[in-house]
């Protein structure tokens, strides 16, 4: 199990809370690689099985004619049952990191950056008014919650070490939010992840984390 996971996933960043989101990325790979191959080897069998090599087999689906001779009460119910039991699961083992994420940290201490995603720049800007572009500064050990605007097209911020990524679609306000004190003093990259025009790829900006 750790094998495959560990060359599925070769790289946990630093700040990724892997005690809070590893176990549910694990468990999604892990259904997911089980999923892949009953479908895939269905798939495959039914490609040999019916593949025509000029004799057709007498069982063979015919192509507009539903075989209802051919139902299976039992099998209509596993595959339904089944499938219901794994998203129950899955959505219930991803509702703890949802909650954390979700839950947007209010407190004395917190501080609030704007952030304005447009072609093909970042602008931040902090609550004494001042601001900077592409890089946005923030303190060690404090939990920093972003507010996204985006002035033209659709953009996505995401802070790679920290597995934070957001959408930021225009006439929609959306946050984020992150601890900093997650990451070692340092730089690190913020990329766009959501298309939005010929220079998507160089909308880069470096997230500074100061030294205490
Ligand atoms: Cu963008």
């Amino acid at each position: 199990m750790s094998v495959l996971k560990d060359s599925l996933i070769p790289y946990i960043p630093q700040g990724w809370q892997t005690d809070l989101f590893e176990p549910v990325v694990t468990q999604f790979l892990i259904w997911s690689a089980i999923v892949g191959v009953l479908v895939l080897g269905w798939m495959f069998y039914a490609f040999f099985r019916y593949t025509d090599d000029g004799e057709i087999p007498e069982d063979a689906p015919q192509a507009g004619v539903f075989p209802a001779e051919r139902g299976s009460n039992r099998v209509e119910l596993i595959w339904t049952v089944g499938p219901l039991i794994l998203v129950t699961w899955l959505t219930y083992i991803s509702l703890a990191p949802l909650d954390y994420y979700w839950d947007i940290p209010d407190d004395d201490d917190t501080i609030v950056v704007q952030v304005t995603a447009q072609q093909w720049f970042w602008t931040f800007t902090y609550e004494d008014g001042t601001s900077t572009i592409n890089e946005l500064y923030v303190p060690a050990n404090t939990e920093v919650v972003l507010e996204f605007k985006a002035l033209d097209v659709i953009h996505s911020f995401y802070i790679i070490e920290l597995g934070v990524k957001e959408d930021i679609p225009p006439n929609v306000d959306t946050e984020a939010w992150f601890d900093s004190g997650l990451l070692e003093p340092g730089n690190y990259l913020i990329q766009c992840t959501e298309y939005c025009g010929e220079d998507h790829s160089n909308m880069l900006a470096t997230l500074i984390v100061a030294e205490e």
